[in-house]
Order: C-alpha cells, then sequence, then structure tokens
C-alpha cells in the first residue's frame, strides 16, 4: 500500500481541518501543496473541483474536508474521533453541519465582503452564532473539548477558523467577544494540543495571506 497523498495549502482552514485528523490519527502520508494562486494542471486532472483539500490514498479519491475527515474516520479507527453512541455521532455531525452551513459562511463572508455597507449585517449574524456557540460549549463544560473529554472531529472542524480570527481582527475589527468564555476556554484546550503546536501558523503569515483577497487584487472563488 502506498503512502496516503495529502493535497492542501497552509492558509486554507478546510485543509487545515484534515491535516489536523491526519495528525491525530498519526496517519503516515505525503503532504503536498497547492498554490491556490496558481493551481497547477496536473492538479485538475486528479481533483473534481480544483479546490484542497484532497487525498488520494491508492486509487481511492476523496475531497471535501468533512467528507475526508469521515473517510479518515471509517478508514483508521484506531484513533477514534467521533462517539460511540449513535445518538453523540449524530450531534456531533450536527455541530459540524452548522459549522459548514451557519457559522464558517458568515465567519469567513465577513472577510471576503468587500461591500462594506455589508459588514454590520454579517458582524451581528456572527455574534449570534458565537452567542449559540458559547452557549453549546456551556453545556459540556469543563470540557475541555467541545463534546466534553474527548477531542472528536467536532474541534478539529471549528478550529482552523479560529486560529484565522486575527485576519477578521486585523482587516474587519471583528474580535471575538471576552465574554463567551467557554469559546476561549476551548481554544485555550485546542492550542494545547500536541497537532495544533505542530502545524499552527501564526498571525502575520494569515494577515499577509488574506491581503490580495481583503484588497481585492484576487477574488474569492
Ligand atoms: N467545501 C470545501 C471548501 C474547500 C475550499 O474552499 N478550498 C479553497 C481554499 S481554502 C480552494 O481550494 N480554492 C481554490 C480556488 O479558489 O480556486 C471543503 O470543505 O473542502
Amino acid at each position: 500500500m502506498n503512502k496516503l497523498q495529502f493535497y492542501s495549502n497552509d492558509v486554507c482552514p478546510f485543509a487545515y481541518r484534515v491535516r489536523l485528523t491526519l495528525a491525530e490519527k498519526a496517519i503516515a502520508h505525503e503532504s503536498h501543496t497547492i498554490d491556490l494562486l496558481n493551481i497547477p494542471d496536473w492538479y485538475y486532472k486528479i481533483s473534481p473541483t480544483g479546490n484542497v483539500p484532497l487525498i488520494k490514498n491508492d486509487d481511492d479519491i476523496v475531497w471535501e474536508s468533512t467528507i475526508i475527515n469521515e473517510y479518515l474516520e471509517d478508514a483508521y479507527p484506531t484513533v477514534p474521533l467521533l462517539p460511540e453512541s449513535p445518538v453523540e455521532r449524530a450531534h456531533a455531525r450536527i455541530w459540524i453541519d452548522y459549522c459548514n452551513t451557519t457559522f464558517q459562511p458568515n465567519y469567513c463572508g465577513l472577510v471576503f465582503e468587500l461591500d462594506e455597507s455589508k459588514h454590520e449585517d454579517i458582524r451581528t449574524i456572527l455574534h449570534d452564532s458565537l452567542k449559540y456557540i458559547d452557549e453549546g460549549l456551556a453545556k459540556t463544560a469543563p470540557g475541555p473539548y467541545w463534546l466534553g473529554e474527548q477531542l472528536s472531529l467536532v474541534d478539529l472542524t471549528y478550529y482552523p477558523f479560529f486560529e484565522h480570527a486575527p485576519v477578521l481582527s486585523h482587516y474587519r475589527q471583528f474580535d471575538i467577544p471576552a465574554e463567551h468564555k467557554h469559546i476561549h476556554r476551548w481554544l485555550a484546550a485546542m492550542r494545547e494540543r500536541p497537532s495544533v503546536k505542530a502545524n499552527q501558523c501564526d498571525d502575520e503569515f494569515y494577515i499577509e495571506a488574506y491581503k490580495p483577497f481583503v484588497e481585492g487584487d484576487v477574488e474569492h472563488a
């Protein structure tokens, strides 16, 4: 069996979800960086969308970060990242769905929306979303993780966006309110994970990487 091939880019929060899952499950792999401002032709031959992340495991090709993480959970169950009971697994997936359908589109929307007149509305939605998340985390307090004592795919789904928070602060004057103490204590626990420590990027890296998008030099897909 060949080593799993992982196609990603350090600035992509979706790819970071998968990078963290690979690290937490200690899955041997080879990593390839795809230049997102100049996606090579050969990548379109293996990727149906041209997006990162994507993994190739022998002849199996899987894309979409949430689906890749589920695939890795199925294919490499030794370190489980979903709870055992069906209802808890369902609730984990509901949180992941909330990230993909509500939290992340508004979080990234605030960065990529160039029409300033729309920012205030997005800020309001984002504040509601953060309040909802903080209330959710209060139910599993003291955590330390999203679902309680065990790290799960829910943590790895959300964390990358929170590591990008300096971008919102720098370009959009949006900070995660200090009053959301459950979010902040969850973030502190995540920053202690060896998987995060080994893969995290610093604030300046993200701020610089987002610059062409925020300044409208490059259109976001
Ligand atoms: N829903 C996808 C989103 C992936 C995505 O948007 N990736 C971006 C980078 S963060 C990308 O590859 N963009 C390529 C392009 O814009 O051409 C997932 O969860 O994997």
